[in-house]
């Protein structure tokens, strides 16, 4: 296992890599070229820059998150194969810098849906927050809801910009059923996959977030089912999954442990967070601590260990502690509760490793 950490780079992030390198058992930064727009080509010199500073700073930058993915790609127009093309062609500039993971999603319109980016938590933290009963059928009012509470910040999916157009973005999506989806990642994945062979870069879906369709929209990566419908539809061990024990775990139905333990052997990635829910259906982020959630997260880790993991793992959203409050920190992205995640992650790994030693 390597233990990672998100980095929105340069300029763009107030946490600094020399920040990170304080946090013991960090060995990667999960990044991206953040100016990008989906279907642009990541040129060698801009990934060199971004690169050379993560090496510099003693770690290495196995994995990026995320190269997205062009709308008509997901819709399936005429256009996508040129699109397509873009992206093999930042699949093969990642290589020589020794990218092993692009991790991506195939969420229609919508990335990471909630309600409330700074909830209080009840000992002086926030968290994010997802409020089942503010999410209508009108994604309009849920947008003005969100930008309600977003406590003047940009929230990815949601921008002002971005609800301007959301009318046309539906009607682009109107004809594009769960089944035609399918359909489309199908189609965009047997494409990679040489490219991806070649360059010995493995591809890794994240969760849908939440697991369920909202809107009308439909969402794939949903639960144990359709993972496996997933692996089996691109059978390749570089189609691969991006593990997010938090998206999942949004249902409760859905046991991520169980769901480790059966394809462990194609995750490339793993995003460890902990959910805690509510009778009503809302459902908070939490710290990691197992007691904390009710995602399983000593569990979770369990299967990893048991599975001898060779992946990378990083704490995914994390609370907001001490001085970080709106402002000063990305939401879910603050230093200090990813950092305490990573420490308890390590603590629990390292005792399995001490026990394995010992057997
Ligand atoms: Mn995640």
């Amino acid at each position: 296992m390597q233990m990672g950490f998100r980095w929105y780079g340069e300029g763009n992030d107030r946490i600094s890599l020399g920040d990170i390198r304080q946090i013991p058992g960090v060995s990667t930064i999960v990044w991206a070229l953040h100016d990008k727009m989906p279907g642009e080509v990541w040129e060698p010199e801009e990934i060199e820059k971004t690169v050379s500073q993560i090496r510099e700073a003693g770690f290495n930058a196995d994995v990026v998150e995320s190269v997205n993915v062009h709308d008509d790609i997901k819709i399936g127009l005429p256009t996508r194969d040129g699109y397509i093309e873009n992206y093999k062609q930042t699949i093969r500039n990642l290589a020589p810098f020794g990218v092993k993971v692009i991790c991506y999603n195939f969420m229609p319109i919508f990335d990471w849906t909630r309600t409330d980016l700074f909830h209080p938590v009840g000992d002086g933290s926030t968290a994010l927050y997802y409020e089942a009963g503010m999410i209508q059928d009108d994604p309009k009012a849920m947008a003005d809801y969100i930008l309600g509470n977003l406590h003047g910040l940009s929230f990815p999916g949601w921008e002002p910009e971005r609800m301007a157009k959301l009318d046309e973005l539906f009607a682009a999506y109107s004809d594009v059923t769960k089944e035609k989806l399918w359909e489309n990642l199908a189609y965009f994945l047997e494409q990679l996959m040489p490219v991806c062979r070649e360059c010995d870069i493995r591809m890794a879906i994240h969760m849908d977030d939440p697991p369920w369709d909202i809107f009308g929209l439909p969402r794939l990566l949903v639960d144990e089912e359709s993972i496996s419908r997933f692996l089996k539809m691109v059978d390749d061990p570089y189609n691969c999954l991006t593990l997010c024990s938090g998206s999942l775990n949004a249902n409760p139905d859905n046991n991520v442990a169980d769901i480790v333990r059966k394809h462990a052997d194609r995750i490339a990635f793993a995003h460890i967070r902990n959910v805690k829910h509510f009778p009503n259906g809302d459902f908070s982020e939490a710290s990691h601590r197992d007691c904390d959630g009710d995602t399983g997260i000593l569990d979770i880790l369990r299967a990893y260990h048991d599975a001898g993991f060779k992946g990378y793992i990083r704490p995914d959203h994390g609370r907001h502690l001490w001085d970080e409050k709106p402002g000063n920190v990305r939401p879910g992205y603050g230093l200090y509760d990813r950092a305490l995640g990573i420490m308890y992650m390590l603590g629990a790994w390292d005792m399995m490793d001490k026990e394995e030693g010992g057997k």
